[in-house]
């Protein structure tokens, strides 16, 4: 990574986070194939950044995408989809691949992503230089989406955060923590947090679920998520944090009450699904942090806060 994607508050903005003044940064036709590119993740690589991104085509098939970046900014985007080899298995059935992930662990990048077997369910790759890419067994039963992996072990076995949910558009939805030594066998479930009550923060009282790979502070770990709240006019998908425990990420130390960000510009408020803000990536550099979003099931966008600031509004009102 030499250049951090990065843009300071605007003047007289007293939000704790703020927006990219050139969002979006990934169009939805940026490559000939697709009718919307959202929900992406992107990792420093080598001088720059790759990036795994979720492509629907115009047939509306999910699948998911290599791209890369010298800035964070510019993207291309392969015009192919990612062709699966065998991981650590033979059995790499995929029907669709969508809202992908991606953590570097030890000598890898690892991608999860929302697998289609019988229903969606957590898939697994991982790459050395996302041009060839080794699929792995599927982590958990159908149903389940948002698996997001931690970026290192924890306790001597891999950790990976999911939302058990239902086939279709499910009303309803909280965060698991799961464990494994070896990425194929996954256990000791744990509930990390539940939606929050109506009454103390709406924005989030319908489902919830993992947005980044957590960012380790010295406090505890940074994970950037989002929560739904069920409007009369559909669902509303807007962005909060939590500070997790260092060595027993199942406990939350703080979590939002406010979000940080809520669908409010034009390409967030409308699109193939209007009013989603969708955080699948965050990068950081230092107490500096780019959040990278889906918005409105459509575009790729990115909005910028200090850690420091965003781990002081998260103690200041918590859940
Ligand atoms: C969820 C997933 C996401 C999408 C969101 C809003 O169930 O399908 O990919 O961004 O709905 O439509």
């Amino acid at each position: 990574m030499k250049t951090f994607p990065w843009q300071e508050r605007p003047e007289g903005n007293k939000d704790i986070m703020w927006r990219f003044s050139e969002n979006p940064i990934i169009g939805r036709y940026d490559i000939p194939s697709s009718n919307s590119i959202f929900n992406s993740a992107v990792v420093p690589f080598e001088d720059g950044f790759a990036g795994v991104f979720r492509c629907d085509n115009k047939a509306v098939q999910m699948n998911i995408f290599a791209g890369f970046s010298k800035d964070g900014i510019n993207w291309e985007i392969e015009h192919n989809p990612i062709e699966m080899k065998a991981g650590n298995t033979e059995m790499i059935v995929s029907d669709y691949k969508y809202d992908p992930r991606v953590t570097f662990i030890e000598d890898r990048y690892w991608i999860s992503w929302c697998n289609g077997y019988n229903g969606p369910t957590i898939g697994i790759a991982y790459t050395f230089d996302f041009k060839e890419f080794y699929q792995c067994e599927n982590a958990f039963l159908p149903f389940n989406r948002n698996g997001v992996l931690f970026p290192e072990k924890i306790n001597g076995k891999y950790a990976m955060l999911s939302r058990p949910s239902d086939n279709g558009h499910t009303p309803f939805g909280d965060i698991f923590i799961s464990y494994s030594p070896d990425m194929k066998y996954w256990g000791e479930h744990r509930c990390v947090m539940k939606v929050a009550p109506f009454m103390d923060s709406a924005w989030q009282c319908t489902k919830i679920g993992s947005g980044s790979v957590p960012i380790k502070t010295e406090e505890g770990w940074l994970m950037f998520y989002h929560g739904v709240i069920n409007t009369c006019n559909g669902f509303r998908y807007s962005m909060g944090a939590v500070l997790l425990d260092l060595e027993n990420p199942d406990k939350v130390l703080y979590r939002s009450k406010q979000y940080l960000l809520a669908p409010a510009e034009l390409y967030e408020t409308t699109g193939d699904v209007p009013n989603v803000v969708f955080p699948c990536a965050a990068i950081a550099d230092g107490d500096k942090v780019a959040v990278y979003y889906g918005a409105a099931d459509t575009v790729v966008a990115v909005a910028f806060g200090y850690i420091s600031e965003i781990i002081n509004f998260m103690k200041k009102d918590s859940l």
